[in-house]
């Protein structure tokens, strides 16, 4: 009966065409306490993800141009993940300079960023001025920082895979339109000192599919700027 039942949920896929063959992912990271972990990268690297699949499967998103906002002394959102390719831009929402620029990362910095640049953005009313744009080709990490406001910090992950997400307050991150099939999983956060474990989950267009996965390090709270809201409007 199982054999049969198989056989028959292959033929109406088959049937169904490439689009059916796509899964839905929503993906439950948690700290090594436990608790719900925001800011975390979270990369799928589908084995199905080669030439016969065809770009037709890439998400849109990996196409699409990515803002990094300064607002009151904070990079927003404070960690973003793209697909290597992506143009990033730097938009200033505040009301005076920053000047935004790639520093190292993990422990100490020591890990060059994958990009090195320097951003002179005007304030928001200087219009064309208060947006910078930088093509990032290299997969790796950049930690983002500011000449003038010392304490401004976020983190930009460049990703080898156009599947990318990072987790939102509740620990979460959602995918769409993965292939089916066996697709490798990993991690990454900008206060790891080692890699985190990957992990290999089964994709099925037939229903949405939960994962969960756990760091192995709790992270410090994400840091607040010091002037935070003094400047903001
Ligand atoms: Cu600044």
């Amino acid at each position: 009966m199982m054999r049969r039942m198989k056989t028959l949920s292959c033929l109406l896929l088959a049937g169904l065409g490439l689009n059916a063959m796509a899964a839905d992912l929503q993906v439950q990271v948690r700290t090594a306490g436990g608790k719900p972990a925001a800011d975390v990268v979270v990369m799928l690297m589908p084995a199905a993800q080669g030439a016969a699949q065809g770009a037709a499967q890439v998400p849109a998103a990996a196409t699409a141009t990515v803002d990094i906002v300064q607002k009151g002394n904070r990079f927003e959102p404070y960690v973003s993940a793209v697909p290597a390719g992506t143009q990033v831009r730097f938009v200033n929402r505040d009301r005076y300079d920053h000047h935004v620029r790639s520093l190292g990362s993990g422990p100490m910095g020591a890990v060059p960023p994958a990009k090195s640049f320097e951003l002179r953005l005007g304030p928001v009313q200087a219009g064309d001025k208060a947006i910078g744009s930088v093509v990032f080709d290299t997969p790796g990490s950049i930690t983002l920082g500011c000449h003038i406001h010392g304490s401004m910090r976020g983190h930009l992950f460049v990703t080898t895979t156009p599947w990318v997400a990072v987790t939102d307050d509740q620990g979460q991150a959602r995918f769409t339109g993965l292939p089916d099939g066996a697709a490798e999983m990993r991690l990454w956060h900008p206060d790891q000192l080692t890699g985190q474990a990957a992990q290999t989950l089964t994709l099925s267009g037939q229903g949405p599919v939960q994962a969960s996965a756990q760091l192995s390090f709790n992270p410090p709270r994400r840091p607040t700027p010091r002037a935070k809201g003094e400047y903001e409007f």
